[in-house]
């Protein structure tokens, strides 16, 4: 592990099926502990507003619920991470959402410290994105797409909060419930 560009650093993953409430805590943590905040999902958005072929292609992988292209995903990850360089710590958020890419990212940016991992029954989680929905213009967030995503999430994350589970790493909050709770055992973690 020696020699990676951010040894040393406190890296948290932060997972969750979709609609668990990652985006939403991670913006409280970062109030609390200032911490740097750097969701895939947002970064991928961002690409895609910019209205470029590749922000098609995007577009068209995360309407379907399905993982964008590994390198664009690490790129774009590892760029903004370099931008913010000096925060205490850094929120890894929708990240890593396959074994590929938690084994690449440990093996060329860093180790992680702990995943974040929330839990929360898909129900749940459905009646979350389509509320959202109604109001956020997102192409995923319909429930076609939302059942595609819970499907990508089971098939290709869980694995991986099972393997940092495998030693030690994984703390789990339980993400059904009032915000200010989750909040409160969110920042526990933290501790
Ligand atoms: P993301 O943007 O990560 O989308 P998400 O999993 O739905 O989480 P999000 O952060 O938006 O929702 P949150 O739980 O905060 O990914 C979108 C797509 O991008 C993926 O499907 C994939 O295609 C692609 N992608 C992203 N990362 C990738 C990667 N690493 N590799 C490959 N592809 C990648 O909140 C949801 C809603 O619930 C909000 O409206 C919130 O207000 C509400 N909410 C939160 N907590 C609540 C609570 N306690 N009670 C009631 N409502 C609550």
């Amino acid at each position: 592990r020696e020699g990676l560009p951010f040894d040393g650093e406190s890296l948290v993953f932060v997972l969750g099926g979709p609609g668990s409430g990652k985006g939403t805590q991670c913006a409280r943590i970062v109030e609390t502990l200032g911490w740097a905040h750097l969701s895939t999902g947002d970064l991928l958005r961002d690409e895609v507003k910019k209205g470029s072929e590749l922000g098609k292609q995007l577009e068209a992988d995360m309407r379907e619920g399905k993982m964008v292209p590994l390198s664009i995903t690490m790129d774009l990850l590892k760029s903004a991470m370099e931008s913010q360089r000096g925060k205490p710590g850094f929120l890894i958020d929708g990240f890593p959402r396959t074994m590929e890419q938690a084994e690449l990212f440990e093996k060329s940016i860093g180790h992680c410290t702990f995943v974040l991992f929330f839990s929360c029954p898909n129900e749940i989680l459905t009646q979350r994105l389509l509320k959202r929905g109604e109001t956020s213009g997102r192409a995923d967030d319909n429930l076609e797409s939302i059942g595609k995503r819970l499907k990508t999430f089971e098939e290709m994350s869980l694995p991986v909060v099972q393997h940092f589970g495998k030693d030690g790493r994984v703390r789990e909050v339980k993400a059904e419930g009032d915000v200010e709770d989750i909040t409160r055992n969110t920042l526990k973690q933290f501790e």
